[in-house]
Protein backbone atom coordinates (compact mmCIF):
# COMPACT_ATOMS: atom_id res chain seq x y z
CA UNK A 1 0.00 0.00 0.00
CA UNK A 2 2.72 2.32 -0.74
CA UNK A 3 3.26 4.87 -3.11
CA UNK A 4 4.80 3.97 -6.60
CA UNK A 5 5.45 4.58 -10.11
CA UNK A 6 5.43 2.26 -13.05
CA UNK A 7 6.43 3.47 -16.59
CA UNK A 8 4.27 0.67 -18.68
CA UNK A 9 5.35 2.25 -22.03
CA UNK A 10 7.91 4.67 -24.14
CA UNK A 11 7.82 6.69 -27.29
CA UNK A 12 11.44 8.99 -27.69
CA UNK A 13 11.48 10.80 -24.48
CA UNK A 14 7.95 10.54 -23.60
CA UNK A 15 6.92 7.93 -21.14
CA UNK A 16 3.47 6.65 -20.41
CA UNK A 17 2.33 4.34 -16.96
CA UNK A 18 0.62 5.09 -13.71
CA UNK A 19 1.47 6.35 -10.13
CA UNK A 20 -0.07 3.92 -7.23
CA UNK A 21 -1.24 5.44 -4.24
CA UNK A 22 -3.48 4.01 -1.05
CA UNK A 23 -6.12 6.47 -2.69
CA UNK A 24 -6.02 5.22 -6.11
CA UNK A 25 -4.00 5.49 -9.38
CA UNK A 26 -2.81 8.51 -11.15
CA UNK A 27 -2.44 7.66 -14.90
CA UNK A 28 0.33 9.73 -16.32
CA UNK A 29 1.09 11.78 -18.13
CA UNK A 30 -1.55 13.56 -15.80
CA UNK A 31 -3.12 16.75 -15.85
CA UNK A 32 -4.19 18.25 -11.75
CA UNK A 33 -7.30 20.26 -11.96
CA UNK A 34 -6.42 23.27 -9.18
CA UNK A 35 -8.40 23.17 -6.28
CA UNK A 36 -7.20 26.07 -4.40
CA UNK A 37 -9.52 26.85 -1.64
CA UNK A 38 -11.09 23.23 -1.25
CA UNK A 39 -13.07 23.38 -4.38
CA UNK A 40 -12.29 23.41 -7.75
CA UNK A 41 -14.15 26.24 -8.69
CA UNK A 42 -17.29 25.71 -10.40
CA UNK A 43 -17.44 21.97 -9.86
CA UNK A 44 -18.78 19.21 -7.91
CA UNK A 45 -16.09 16.86 -7.01
CA UNK A 46 -17.90 13.93 -8.41
CA UNK A 47 -18.23 15.93 -11.64
CA UNK A 48 -14.45 16.56 -11.86
CA UNK A 49 -13.95 12.83 -11.24
CA UNK A 50 -16.45 12.75 -14.32
CA UNK A 51 -14.15 14.86 -16.15
CA UNK A 52 -11.31 12.19 -16.04
CA UNK A 53 -9.43 13.71 -12.91
CA UNK A 54 -7.50 11.05 -11.26
CA UNK A 55 -5.90 13.72 -8.52
CA UNK A 56 -6.37 17.59 -7.62
CA UNK A 57 -3.91 20.12 -6.74
CA UNK A 58 -4.64 21.74 -3.72
CA UNK A 59 -2.90 25.17 -1.86
CA UNK A 60 -1.05 25.21 1.60
CA UNK A 61 -0.88 29.09 1.82
CA UNK A 62 -5.04 29.56 0.92
CA UNK A 63 -5.76 26.74 2.98
CA UNK A 64 -3.71 27.96 6.33
CA UNK A 65 -5.14 31.36 6.09
CA UNK A 66 -8.84 30.07 5.76
CA UNK A 67 -9.57 28.01 7.01
CA UNK A 68 -6.58 26.79 8.64
CA UNK A 69 -5.25 23.43 8.26
CA UNK A 70 -5.90 22.75 12.10
CA UNK A 71 -9.49 23.07 11.74
CA UNK A 72 -9.13 20.96 8.38
CA UNK A 73 -7.63 18.42 10.31
CA UNK A 74 -9.72 18.48 13.31
CA UNK A 75 -12.64 17.73 10.83
CA UNK A 76 -10.48 14.70 9.53
CA UNK A 77 -8.71 15.89 6.89
CA UNK A 78 -8.79 17.82 3.58
CA UNK A 79 -10.51 14.58 1.44
CA UNK A 80 -13.09 14.39 3.89
CA UNK A 81 -13.72 18.02 4.57
CA UNK A 82 -14.26 18.72 0.19
CA UNK A 83 -15.56 15.53 -0.75
CA UNK A 84 -12.70 13.86 -2.81
CA UNK A 85 -11.24 10.36 -1.95
CA UNK A 86 -8.86 10.21 -4.55
CA UNK A 87 -5.28 11.66 -4.40
CA UNK A 88 -4.36 15.28 -3.87
CA UNK A 89 -1.09 17.01 -3.86
CA UNK A 90 -0.35 19.94 -2.36
CA UNK A 91 1.97 22.91 -3.46
CA UNK A 92 3.74 24.32 -0.22
CA UNK A 93 3.40 27.89 -0.26
CA UNK A 94 6.15 29.57 -1.01
CA UNK A 95 5.11 30.44 -4.31
CA UNK A 96 1.91 31.59 -3.21
CA UNK A 97 3.44 33.82 -0.96
CA UNK A 98 5.42 35.48 -3.54
CA UNK A 99 2.39 35.95 -5.65
CA UNK A 100 -0.56 36.83 -3.15
CA UNK A 101 0.89 38.07 0.43
CA UNK A 102 1.88 41.76 0.96
CA UNK A 103 4.94 42.98 3.63
CA UNK A 104 6.95 39.74 2.71
CA UNK A 105 10.08 39.34 4.06
CA UNK A 106 12.35 36.24 3.25
CA UNK A 107 14.91 35.06 5.35
CA UNK A 108 17.07 31.56 5.69
CA UNK A 109 14.73 30.82 8.11
CA UNK A 110 11.20 31.22 5.71
CA UNK A 111 9.15 33.46 4.55
CA UNK A 112 6.86 36.06 6.58
CA UNK A 113 4.04 37.68 4.56
CA UNK A 114 0.54 39.52 5.79
CA UNK A 115 -2.79 37.51 5.00
CA UNK A 116 -4.17 39.18 1.46
CA UNK A 117 -7.38 38.39 3.15
CA UNK A 118 -7.30 40.21 6.50
CA UNK A 119 -3.73 41.37 6.51
CA UNK A 120 -2.67 39.01 9.43
CA UNK A 121 1.25 38.38 10.08
CA UNK A 122 2.51 34.81 9.02
CA UNK A 123 5.49 32.89 8.74
CA UNK A 124 6.10 29.89 6.47
CA UNK A 125 9.28 27.56 6.86
CA UNK A 126 10.26 24.44 5.68
CA UNK A 127 9.10 22.88 8.65
CA UNK A 128 5.99 24.49 9.46
CA UNK A 129 4.98 23.95 5.35
CA UNK A 130 5.68 20.11 6.33
CA UNK A 131 3.46 20.43 9.14
CA UNK A 132 0.58 22.07 7.02
CA UNK A 133 0.60 19.74 4.06
CA UNK A 134 0.89 16.81 7.18
CA UNK A 135 -2.20 18.28 8.81
CA UNK A 136 -3.82 18.32 5.67
CA UNK A 137 -3.84 15.07 4.81
CA UNK A 138 -1.79 15.49 1.42
CA UNK A 139 -0.74 12.48 -0.36
CA UNK A 140 1.68 14.10 -2.49
CA UNK A 141 3.44 16.88 -0.58
CA UNK A 142 5.79 19.54 -2.47
CA UNK A 143 8.80 20.25 -0.51
CA UNK A 144 9.29 24.30 0.49
CA UNK A 145 11.36 26.41 -2.55
CA UNK A 146 11.47 30.08 -3.71
CA UNK A 147 10.45 30.26 -7.25
CA UNK A 148 13.26 31.96 -8.77
CA UNK A 149 11.61 35.25 -10.26
CA UNK A 150 11.78 35.95 -14.30
CA UNK A 151 13.73 37.21 -15.49
CA UNK A 152 17.25 36.34 -13.07
CA UNK A 153 20.59 36.89 -13.53
CA UNK A 154 22.99 33.90 -13.01
CA UNK A 155 24.24 35.07 -9.84
CA UNK A 156 20.71 35.71 -8.17
CA UNK A 157 19.51 32.97 -9.71
CA UNK A 158 22.48 30.79 -8.34
CA UNK A 159 21.45 32.33 -4.51
CA UNK A 160 17.98 31.49 -4.80
CA UNK A 161 18.50 28.24 -6.35
CA UNK A 162 20.96 27.64 -3.39
CA UNK A 163 18.60 28.54 -0.45
CA UNK A 164 15.82 26.35 -2.01
CA UNK A 165 18.44 23.18 -2.53
CA UNK A 166 18.75 23.91 1.80
CA UNK A 167 14.63 24.22 2.00
CA UNK A 168 14.47 21.29 0.52
CA UNK A 169 16.56 19.35 2.45
CA UNK A 170 15.37 20.85 5.38
CA UNK A 171 11.53 19.86 3.88
CA UNK A 172 12.98 16.34 3.55
CA UNK A 173 14.26 16.07 7.14
CA UNK A 174 10.88 17.42 8.72
CA UNK A 175 8.50 15.13 6.63
CA UNK A 176 10.14 11.93 8.35
CA UNK A 177 9.27 8.58 7.04
CA UNK A 178 5.68 8.93 6.22
CA UNK A 179 4.59 5.43 4.22
CA UNK A 180 1.90 5.74 1.52
CA UNK A 181 2.46 10.04 1.46
CA UNK A 182 5.25 11.05 -1.28
CA UNK A 183 7.59 14.19 -1.06
CA UNK A 184 8.70 15.90 -4.12
CA UNK A 185 11.64 17.94 -4.61
CA UNK A 186 10.73 21.08 -6.78
CA UNK A 187 14.45 21.31 -9.04
CA UNK A 188 14.89 25.44 -9.73
CA UNK A 189 18.21 27.12 -11.59
CA UNK A 190 15.98 29.67 -13.94
CA UNK A 191 17.54 28.97 -17.39
CA UNK A 192 20.80 28.30 -16.73
CA UNK A 193 21.87 24.25 -18.00
CA UNK A 194 24.91 24.33 -15.00
CA UNK A 195 22.44 25.95 -12.27
CA UNK A 196 19.38 23.02 -13.52
CA UNK A 197 22.56 20.14 -13.13
CA UNK A 198 23.30 20.94 -10.08
CA UNK A 199 19.68 21.40 -8.38
CA UNK A 200 18.87 18.07 -9.75
CA UNK A 201 21.97 16.70 -8.06
CA UNK A 202 21.18 17.81 -4.86
CA UNK A 203 17.84 16.99 -5.07
CA UNK A 204 19.16 13.24 -6.02
CA UNK A 205 21.42 13.32 -3.45
CA UNK A 206 18.37 14.03 -0.62
CA UNK A 207 16.48 11.65 -2.52
CA UNK A 208 12.73 12.35 -3.10
CA UNK A 209 10.05 10.23 -4.31
CA UNK A 210 8.81 12.89 -7.38
CA UNK A 211 10.90 15.76 -8.90
CA UNK A 212 9.06 19.09 -10.12
CA UNK A 213 10.51 21.62 -12.50
CA UNK A 214 10.11 24.49 -11.13
CA UNK A 215 10.39 28.21 -11.80
CA UNK A 216 9.46 27.62 -15.56
CA UNK A 217 6.35 29.61 -16.71
CA UNK A 218 7.19 32.51 -15.19
CA UNK A 219 7.05 34.91 -18.41
CA UNK A 220 10.14 33.51 -20.16
CA UNK A 221 7.61 32.12 -22.74
CA UNK A 222 7.20 29.34 -24.57
CA UNK A 223 10.59 28.49 -26.64
CA UNK A 224 12.86 29.67 -24.10
CA UNK A 225 10.81 27.35 -21.40
CA UNK A 226 11.60 24.25 -24.23
CA UNK A 227 14.98 24.86 -24.33
CA UNK A 228 15.38 24.07 -20.62
CA UNK A 229 12.86 21.26 -20.88
CA UNK A 230 15.07 19.80 -23.97
CA UNK A 231 17.45 19.27 -20.81
CA UNK A 232 15.82 19.63 -17.55
CA UNK A 233 13.93 16.59 -17.18
CA UNK A 234 16.71 13.99 -18.86
CA UNK A 235 18.76 15.68 -15.43
CA UNK A 236 16.29 14.21 -12.82
CA UNK A 237 15.92 10.65 -12.13
CA UNK A 238 14.45 8.31 -15.10
CA UNK A 239 12.32 6.14 -12.98
CA UNK A 240 10.48 8.65 -10.64
CA UNK A 241 7.41 11.01 -11.64
CA UNK A 242 8.56 14.28 -13.09
CA UNK A 243 5.88 17.10 -12.58
CA UNK A 244 6.17 20.35 -14.50
CA UNK A 245 4.33 23.42 -11.98
CA UNK A 246 2.09 25.54 -13.40
CA UNK A 247 1.81 24.50 -16.95
CA UNK A 248 -0.26 25.66 -19.19
CA UNK A 249 -1.84 25.93 -22.18
CA UNK A 250 -3.00 22.53 -24.61
CA UNK A 251 0.30 23.04 -26.76
CA UNK A 252 2.46 23.85 -23.92
CA UNK A 253 1.58 20.55 -22.58
CA UNK A 254 1.98 18.77 -25.57
CA UNK A 255 5.52 19.87 -25.89
CA UNK A 256 6.66 18.97 -22.21
CA UNK A 257 5.59 15.58 -22.50
CA UNK A 258 7.61 15.35 -25.92
CA UNK A 259 10.27 16.29 -23.53
CA UNK A 260 9.68 13.88 -21.05
CA UNK A 261 7.36 15.31 -18.45
CA UNK A 262 4.58 13.36 -16.87
CA UNK A 263 2.41 15.70 -14.72
CA UNK A 264 0.59 19.00 -14.80
CA UNK A 265 -1.46 21.69 -12.96
CA UNK A 266 -2.61 25.17 -14.12
CA UNK A 267 -5.75 27.40 -13.37
CA UNK A 268 -6.06 27.86 -17.23
CA UNK A 269 -9.28 25.56 -18.07
CA UNK A 270 -10.82 26.23 -14.97
CA UNK A 271 -10.28 30.36 -14.90
CA UNK A 272 -10.81 31.15 -18.29
CA UNK A 273 -13.99 29.18 -18.64
CA UNK A 274 -15.28 31.28 -15.73
CA UNK A 275 -14.51 34.07 -18.23
CA UNK A 276 -16.15 32.64 -21.54
CA UNK A 277 -12.82 30.92 -23.18
CA UNK A 278 -13.93 27.63 -24.14
CA UNK A 279 -10.86 25.35 -24.81
CA UNK A 280 -10.89 22.82 -28.04
CA UNK A 281 -9.12 20.79 -30.67
CA UNK A 282 -9.53 24.05 -33.39
CA UNK A 283 -7.92 26.55 -30.40
CA UNK A 284 -9.79 28.46 -27.86
CA UNK A 285 -13.05 30.02 -28.55
CA UNK A 286 -14.25 33.42 -26.86
CA UNK A 287 -18.06 32.18 -26.26
CA UNK A 288 -18.87 35.86 -25.21
CA UNK A 289 -18.37 36.70 -29.24
CA UNK A 290 -21.49 38.22 -30.88
CA UNK A 291 -20.68 35.07 -33.32
CA UNK A 292 -21.93 32.72 -31.31
CA UNK A 293 -25.28 34.26 -30.71
CA UNK A 294 -27.38 32.70 -33.33
CA UNK A 295 -25.11 29.17 -33.13
CA UNK A 296 -27.13 25.85 -32.58
CA UNK A 297 -24.23 23.95 -32.83
CA UNK A 298 -22.49 22.33 -29.65
CA UNK A 299 -19.23 24.02 -28.74
CA UNK A 300 -17.21 21.19 -29.56
CA UNK A 301 -18.39 18.64 -31.79
CA UNK A 302 -18.54 14.76 -30.44
CA UNK A 303 -17.40 16.17 -27.03
CA UNK A 304 -18.76 13.95 -23.94
CA UNK A 305 -19.39 16.60 -21.64
CA UNK A 306 -23.16 18.30 -20.37
CA UNK A 307 -21.85 21.40 -22.06
CA UNK A 308 -21.54 20.16 -25.33
CA UNK A 309 -24.15 17.41 -25.30
CA UNK A 310 -27.12 19.66 -23.85
CA UNK A 311 -26.69 23.24 -24.90
CA UNK A 312 -25.88 25.05 -28.19
CA UNK A 313 -23.13 27.85 -28.54
CA UNK A 314 -25.82 30.47 -28.60
CA UNK A 315 -27.25 29.24 -24.95
CA UNK A 316 -23.29 29.23 -23.85
CA UNK A 317 -23.07 32.85 -24.87
CA UNK A 318 -26.46 34.08 -23.41
CA UNK A 319 -25.81 32.49 -19.79
CA UNK A 320 -21.96 33.69 -20.17
CA UNK A 321 -23.01 37.34 -21.17
CA UNK A 322 -25.66 36.95 -18.48
CA UNK A 323 -23.10 36.61 -15.85
CA UNK A 324 -25.32 33.56 -15.38
CA UNK A 325 -23.14 30.75 -12.53
CA UNK A 326 -23.86 28.24 -14.86
CA UNK A 327 -21.66 29.51 -17.82
CA UNK A 328 -19.18 29.04 -15.57
CA UNK A 329 -19.86 25.95 -14.05
CA UNK A 330 -20.64 24.55 -18.25
CA UNK A 331 -17.13 26.31 -19.07
CA UNK A 332 -15.12 24.78 -16.57
CA UNK A 333 -16.73 21.40 -17.36
CA UNK A 334 -16.11 21.48 -20.70
CA UNK A 335 -12.85 22.68 -20.33
CA UNK A 336 -11.67 20.06 -17.32
CA UNK A 337 -13.22 17.63 -19.88
CA UNK A 338 -10.79 18.88 -22.83
CA UNK A 339 -7.79 18.87 -20.93
CA UNK A 340 -8.12 15.24 -19.91
CA UNK A 341 -9.51 13.87 -23.41
CA UNK A 342 -6.11 15.74 -24.54
CA UNK A 343 -3.98 13.81 -21.82
CA UNK A 344 -5.89 10.50 -22.71
CA UNK A 345 -5.06 11.12 -26.15
CA UNK A 346 -0.96 11.74 -25.34
CA UNK A 347 -1.06 8.51 -23.12
CA UNK A 348 -2.73 6.27 -25.75
CA UNK A 349 -0.33 7.70 -28.20
CA UNK A 350 2.80 6.96 -26.16
CA UNK A 351 1.17 3.07 -25.87
CA UNK A 352 0.98 2.67 -29.25
CA UNK A 353 4.09 4.46 -30.76
CA UNK A 354 2.04 7.11 -32.36
CA UNK A 355 2.98 10.43 -30.24
CA UNK A 356 4.82 12.40 -33.44
CA UNK A 357 1.58 11.59 -35.59
CA UNK A 358 -0.68 12.61 -32.40
CA UNK A 359 1.26 15.67 -32.38
CA UNK A 360 0.79 16.37 -35.80
CA UNK A 361 -2.50 15.94 -35.66
CA UNK A 362 -2.65 18.21 -32.70
CA UNK A 363 -1.20 21.17 -34.43
CA UNK A 364 -3.04 20.54 -37.76
CA UNK A 365 -6.33 20.96 -36.16
CA UNK A 366 -5.71 23.65 -34.23
CA UNK A 367 -4.12 25.46 -37.25
CA UNK A 368 -7.60 24.61 -38.63
CA UNK A 369 -9.26 27.22 -36.31
CA UNK A 370 -12.62 27.13 -35.06
CA UNK A 371 -14.97 27.31 -38.43
N1 LIG B 1 7.44 26.34 -7.14
C1 LIG B 1 6.31 26.00 -6.43
N2 LIG B 1 5.09 26.12 -6.98
C2 LIG B 1 4.98 26.57 -8.24
C3 LIG B 1 6.10 26.92 -9.00
C4 LIG B 1 7.41 26.81 -8.44
O1 LIG B 1 8.46 27.09 -9.04
C5 LIG B 1 5.60 27.33 -10.26
C6 LIG B 1 6.38 27.82 -11.42
N3 LIG B 1 5.64 27.84 -12.61
C7 LIG B 1 4.21 27.22 -10.20
N4 LIG B 1 3.85 26.75 -8.99
N5 LIG B 1 6.42 25.55 -5.19
ZN1 LIG C 1 -17.59 19.79 -24.09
Amino acid sequence: MGFSFKISARDGRARTGAISTPRGDIRTPAFMPVGTAATVKAMMPESVRETGADILLGNTYHLMLRPTSERIAALGGLHKFMNWDRPILTDSGGFQVMSLASLRKLTEEGVRFSSHIDGSRHLLTPERSMEIQRLLGSDIVMSFDECTPWPADEKTARASMELSMRWAKRSRDAFGDRPGHALFGIQQGSVYPDQRAESAEKLRAIGFDGYAIGGLAVGEGQELMFQVLDYAPGQLPDDKPRYLMGVGKPDDIVGAVQRGVDMFDCVLPSRSGRTGQGWTAHGPVNLRNARHRDDPRPLEEGCSCPACRNYSRAYLHHVIKSDEIIGSMLLTWHNLTYYQRLMQGLRDAIAAGTLEQFVARFHAEREQGDI
